[in-house]
């Protein structure tokens, strides 16, 4: 199949979603086509099935805002017709839904049909879709795509909820790991670097938005610290930076606490954890979760919106109810306790991990690909 895959090129996890179907997608000899404003971050991936095209947008002076969602239509409509796409897969609603519905229009009026599947991914529905103003737009976006997916049953809930006029069946189709791509037994002895008389290594990986609550990560490491000697890795980077870096001067913790910024690949670092911290005020998915599971790391998250369908309460790691710090601490304490409950956190966190590898979620997409272009 020729399809056409549009997302957030950023760091943003429906962009990493994208990047890595994409890669898999190529792997099994389709030809991808991804479109977007620039590379994305993880397309670090040589194939001779892989294609990029770039969305320029023009900075016109009269514009105080691009119209960035006009240029992303007029792009579809030539990658649709010169690259003969089969599909267009859109991640995030936002303005990839409406802008491959505009495409879609434009290229009926010229013969083409290309059908277009939406994947819904989080904040699309539960923070931005909410806003009133995009509502009409959402809605219709959604019902008039050949296909929508939502990456866990609790975001299909969510939409259901948030947006009443709905009618279209979605369908749930979960988020996912390449297992191959977290083996890194051989990096335990960079521990030392981070942990260097056998602390405990907690981390977080977010892009640092009010809604991960990071300063909730500082609040459970600051506990855990006084009962276990323990260190904690952030990853990434975002507008709470800077409340980070107060918080921790006040809770005295910033000599425990490195901050790594933003990498395109964190599994080297998650390789040599201990435990992930996700204190998150809402998560469709939490796939940064399924990425710390999927490197043997047992996660602490909360209870609040599909973390549940992840992570596996006393098996996987723990959840607490949103804000609840202290019930946080208290079960990362019990799983770092000893060595020997740890490595059976790990171990289950590992087992979690493999129901999401790629090799079961691939067929499904590849099947929603076939069943919307009538193949
Ligand atoms: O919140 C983010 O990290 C970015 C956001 C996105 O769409 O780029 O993530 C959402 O999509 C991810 C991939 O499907 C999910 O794993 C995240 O849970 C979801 N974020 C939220 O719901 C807050």
């Amino acid at each position: 199949m020729k399809i056409g895959i549009v997302c957030y090129p950023t760091f943003g996890g429906s962009g990493v979603v994208a990047t890595e179907l994409g890669k898999a997608l190529a792997q099994e000899g389709h030809k991808v086509h991804f479109i977007t404003y620039s590379q994305p971050v993880r397309l670090d991936f040589f194939s001779e099935n892989l294609f990029y095209h770039e969305v320029s947008v023009s900075d016109y002076p009269l514009f105080d805002y691009q119209p960035y969602e006009l240029v992303l239509s007029s792009k579809l409509v030539d990658v649709v017709k010169y690259e003969k796409l089969d599909l267009l897969h859109v991640h995030y609603a936002i303005p990839h839904a409406s802008a491959a519905y505009m495409a879609k229009q434009i290229l009926a009026s010229q013969g083409i049909n290309i059908p277009f599947i939406t994947t819904l991914h989080g904040t699309d529905i539960t923070l931005v879709g909410k806003d009133p103003s995009f509502e009409p737009v959402i809605t219709f976006a959604i019902n008039n795509s050949d296909a929508v997916t939502a990456v866990s049953e609790s975001l299909r809930q969510d939409t259901i909820k948030n947006f009443p006029n709905v009618k279209k069946d979605i369908k749930v189709i979960p988020n996912f790991i390449c297992l191959d791509e977290f083996k890194f037994d051989n990096l335990q002895c960079h521990k030392k670097m981070y942990a260097p008389n056998g602390e405990r290594l907690l981390i977080h990986v977010s892009n640092f938005r009010k809604v991960k609550r990071v300063d909730d990560v500082l609040r459970v490491f600051d506990r855990v610290r006084k009962e276990v000697p323990s260190k904690l890795i952030l990853i990434g980077d975002g507008p709470e930076r800077a409340n980070i870096e107060k918080l921790c001067r006040e809770l005295n913790t910033c000599d425990d606490i490195k901050s790594l910024g933003k990498i395109v690949n964190p599994e080297q670092v998650l390789a040599i954890a201990d435990l992930f911290l996700l204190p998150s005020e809402t998560e469709s998915f939490g796939l940064a979760a399924l990425e710390a599971m999927a490197s043997k790391v047992p996660v602490i998250s909360t209870n609040s919106g599909g973390l549940p369908e992840v992570n596996v309460h006393g098996v996987s790691g723990y959840m607490s109810n949103v804000g609840d710090v202290e019930d946080m601490a208290k079960n990362a304490i019990r799983i770092l306790i000893d060595d020997k409950t740890l490595d059976q956190f790990k171990e289950n966190a590992y087992q979690q991990a493999k129901q999401f590898d790629i090799e079961k979620i691939l067929p499904m997409y590849e099947k929603l690909y076939r069943d919307v272009i009538g193949k």
